[in-house]
């Protein structure tokens, strides 16, 4: 398989780990891209142009990172189905509070909004809000063991409002979940795909 990705994406990074914890590193070629840059290569693979896009051993091109990790984690039968729900819960908040931090990043490069943040600035900082505090108090399901495609996804989000967003003093706001954060970002499949 193919993995289409650069070093800064969230969403390319949470399909790589999960790539590792399952185990299936050697089975996929990383192939580093400029998604900003109309790599001919990723927009045969993604006509969006975004990372990620994995291309599977028959050839197909999947795009969408929850879509790429659910395929993922189809390829592994020793993955537990036992709490699906949870997982997916998880993987939907994380996701939304990734996407919420990716285009206040993305805007405020891009377009210049002066002192007078837009409406959907502000309702993306009131998601990055409200994802965060429902986080901090239903941290007790995240569960123990393995990770999970929606605890993944969490991790890579608050790693990412640390990377990009350390002005809004998450970790310090958010105890419980950054004292889990931290624990998770030392295992080897965090470490080894650190942004930069
Ligand atoms: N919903 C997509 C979002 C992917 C995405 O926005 N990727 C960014 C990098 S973080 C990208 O490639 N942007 C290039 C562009 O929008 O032209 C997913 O979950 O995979």
């Amino acid at each position: 398989m193919k993995l289409f990705l650069n070093q800064t994406s969230p969403y390319a990074r949470a399909v790589r780990i999960l790539i590792v914890e399952r185990g299936l590193e050697d089975k996929v070629e990383l192939c580093w891209c400029d998604p900003w840059n109309d790599d001919a290569q990723l927009l045969e693979a993604n006509p969006a142009g975004r990372v990620p896009a994995l291309v599977t051993d028959s050839g197909t091109p999947i795009s969408e990172s929850l879509l790429i990790a659910s395929y993922i984690d189809s390829l592994n039968s020793e993955v537990s189905s036992d709490n699906k729900e949870d997982v997916m819960h998880l993987a939907g908040v994380g996701q939304g509070l990734m996407e919420a931090a990716f285009a206040l990043v993305i805007t405020h490069k891009y377009i210049d909004e002066g002192n007078n943040p837009s409406v959907l600035t502000k309702r993306r900082f009131s998601v990055i809000e409200r994802s965060l505090l429902h986080l901090e108090q239903n941290i007790a399901h995240f569960g123990h063991h393995d990770l999970s495609m929606g605890t993944i996804i969490v991790a890579v989000a608050l790693d990412y409002l640390a990377f990009r967003l350390p002005e809004l003093g998450v970790a310090k706001q958010y105890p419980a979940l950054e004292a889990w954060r931290a624990g998770v970002a030392n295992r080897p499949s965090f470490k080894t795909t650190a942004f930069g």
